[in-house]
């Protein structure tokens, strides 16, 4: 019969025309793995999508010789209003290696002493919204509060730019044109060949266009303005040379990299942070963990003053980021191709340039992860649990050269924000929510809501710190 991508040897193909991908599509395929295994080619209208989670096939794919980046059909659609920013470029397209080298320095380590004061900041933006909240008896929007608190961090920590989202009832306008702009992209991907959508795609222009103009905005408040020592990101790609040939970004490449850094920077980390309040707010006994590493930092002070230094000595905050990016990636899928002819795991047989998708909330539940991966237990994320576990095994940050670039500047912002919110609160799951994954390209708990109390210095964990006491791993 015909078959698009040839038969795979041993591969499924499972067939979703019938009924579409619908509004979940990454949860769709989790589920098809559930039934058919970590290794799966899903059609769609004769379309074929090859999926992994094996962790050894992902490890193969890892192999940086053999296999590079692929930019699918839903970053074809990113493109569309990101074109060749650090995302969505292709790996030949000059601009990628420039703005690559360019910005490099701006996401190092050390970067993340320029960045803190204004995380802190903005930190502490959300909690002055929260104490009000707190002190009304109202509940407050997890996902919606931590979207405004990474929109403005990525505004004035990337470009000096302040959206101002907590003094707006309903999310900034930019945020509202770009979540419709990515669900025009996924959405797009389930698309019955045929059918009239010139509605849905002037809709997208019409979004896409703000998003453009709200940068230009963002550029021109800077413009003209000596940018000579500006160290963040606009600073450095209005004005720093490429160290090889000594030429700038141009005008629209920058306005592609604003953009990207916009929507790369926010929704992953917003998602990542609230799926890990959720994980804390279902299980005490780790909210009593993370609670007392954050009380032996900073004991009873009311307002405390983070430096930059405490958020690497929140070693147990940063295991639950890890836990939650486990089990809910918000980046979830990522795609690679094959440079050459070639075996994936010396098995399946891929041409050149043929796609793979990882998904990533899958490979994170294969048994490297043991037998029981469900269970939220940051124990999986000690030094000693982490070396003793194959090094592709987690991968929410992509891999390779095209890996994350903003990881060290999510992990840091979240860190900190995650420990000084169970410093201040006792979290309330009120509505003893359900959770219910919401995809927009990205990953979120929709509707979570939490009601918050201020802590006490009754409610402090006076235990000692060191790691002898924590549950032991895996039962
Ligand atoms: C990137 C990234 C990735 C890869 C993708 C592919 O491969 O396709 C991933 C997976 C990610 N990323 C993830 C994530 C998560 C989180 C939380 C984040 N992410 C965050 C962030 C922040 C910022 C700023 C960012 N981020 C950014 C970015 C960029 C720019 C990129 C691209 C790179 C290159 O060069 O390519 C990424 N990120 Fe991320």
């Amino acid at each position: 019969h015909p078959d698009p991508a040839g038969t795979l040897p041993g591969v499924p193909v499972v067939d979703i025309t019938a009924t579409g991908p619908g509004a979940t599509p990454i949860q769709q395929v989790m589920e098809l793995m559930r039934t058919h295994g970590p290794v799966l080619v899903r059609r769609l209208h004769g379309r074929d999508a090859l999926f992994v989670a094996d962790a050894d096939l992902v490890a193969d794919l890892a192999d940086e010789e053999r296999f590079a980046k692929h930019i699918g059909p839903a970053l074809e659609n990113v493109r569309e209003f990101a074109a060749d920013g650090l995302f969505t470029a292709y790996n030949n397209e000059p601009n990628w290696a420039k703005a690559h080298d360019i910005l490099m320095p701006a996401f190092a380590l050390g970067s993340m002493r320029t960045y803190h004061p204004v995380m802190l900041k903005v930190a502490r933006r959300l909690i002055d919204s929260w104490d009000l909240a707190a002190r009304d008896g109202q509940a407050v929007n997890v996902p919606d509060d931590m979207t405004r608190m990474t929109l403005d961090t990525i505004g004035l920590a990337g470009f000096d730019y302040d959206f101002g989202s907590f003094e707006r009832e309903e999310p900034h306008p930019f945020v509202e044109s770009m979540v419709r702009c990515l669900e025009w992209s996924m959405n797009r991907l389930a698309r019955t060949p045929g059918q009239d959508h010139s509605a849905a795609d002037a809709a997208f222009r019409a979004d896409a266009d703000h998003l453009a103009q709200v940068v230009d905005d963002v550029i021109a408040s800077r413009a003209g303005t000596d940018q000579s020592g500006a160290e963040d990101l606009l600073g450095l790609m209005l004005s720093a040379p490429h160290p090889a040939d000594g030429t700038t970004l141009d005008t629209a490449n920058i306005r592609n990299q604003v953009i990207t850094f916009l929507i790369a920077g926010h929704e992953t980390t917003s998602g990542a942070m609230s799926f890990a309040l959720y994980h804390l707010a279902k299980n005490p006994a780790v909210l009593r963990l993370v609670q007392r590493e954050a009380d032996a930092l900073w004991g009873d002070a009311a307002d405390p003053d983070p430096s930059y230094d405490d958020i690497g000595r929140l070693t147990y905050t940063r295991q639950v980021l890890n836990e939650a990016l486990r089990l809910w990636p918000t980046a979830a899928a990522f795609s690679r191709h094959a440079r050459e002819d070639t075996l994936l795991g010396g098995r399946i047989p891929l041409a050149a340039g043929q796609a793979v998708t990882v998904l990533a909330p899958m490979l994170h539940r294969q048994p490297v992860w043991g037998d029981n991966p469900e269970h939220f237990d940051p124990e999986r994320f000690t030094a000693e649990a982490e070396a003793a576990r194959p090094v592709h095994a987690f991968k929410p940050f992509g891999t390779g050269e095209r890996a994350c670039i903003g990881r060290q500047f999510a992990l840091h912002e979240a860190t900190m924000l995650l420990a000084m919110l169970v410093h201040r609160y006792r979290l309330h799951d009120h509505t003893d929510y359900r959770l219910h994954v919401k995809e927009t390209l990205t990953l979120k708990p929709e509707g979570f809501t939490l009601t918050l109390t201020p802590r006490t210095p009754a409610d402090r964990v006076h235990a000692p710190l060191p790691g002898t006491a924590r549950p032991h791993k895996d039962g």
